[in-house]
């Protein structure tokens, strides 16, 4: 059975472009409930330890300095079919084969500036959001 948590950033690109209201507007109108959320900025070394699991590719240097260039907005989020929901709803990674109408087509800049994260399982989310957030900073 899928789970009802993913986790969700809305990355350094979009924060600084003023679409925070925007997207949890979208993201809390499509059904999720926040049960966690934090306005944060990495540094480089959380930065690489997130996205450890991409450290052989060759766009990982740039992916580590933007994600600790700015703050950003971490989330928990909860609904029925959480992840799979949630990857529909910000689009395709490159936005420029996202669907019409979701985050990113609408916020992304490019592959790399793609304004929001989204956990690709459910594994991956709780594994995201236990980086993020101890228990008692999460609200059911
Ligand atoms: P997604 O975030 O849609 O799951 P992944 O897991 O393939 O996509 O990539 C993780 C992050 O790495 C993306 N959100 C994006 O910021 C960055 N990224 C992916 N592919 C590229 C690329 N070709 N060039 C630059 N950055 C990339």
């Amino acid at each position: 059975m899928s789970g009802n948590r993913t986790f969700t950033m809305i990355k350094p690109d979009a924060v600084a472009s003023g679409h925070i209201g925007g997207i949890l507007e979208q993201i809390c109108a499509s059904g999720f409930k926040i049960v966690a959320m934090k306005y944060t900025k990495l540094s480089a070394e959380k930065a690489g330890e997130f996205y450890a699991v991409h450290s052989a590719r060759p766009f990982y240097g740039e992916l580590v300095s933007f994600m600790s260039s700015g703050p950003i907005v971490a989330a928990i989020l909860e609904k029925d079919n959480a992840v799979e929901d949630f990857r529909k709803l910000i689009g395709a990674t490159n936005p420029a084969e996202a669907a019409p109408g979701t985050i990113r087509a609408k916020y992304a800049k490019n592959i790399g500036e793609n304004a929001v994260h989204g956990s690709d399982s459910d594994e991956n989310a709780a594994i995201e959001s236990s980086f993020h957030f101890a228990g008692t900073e999460i609200f059911l």
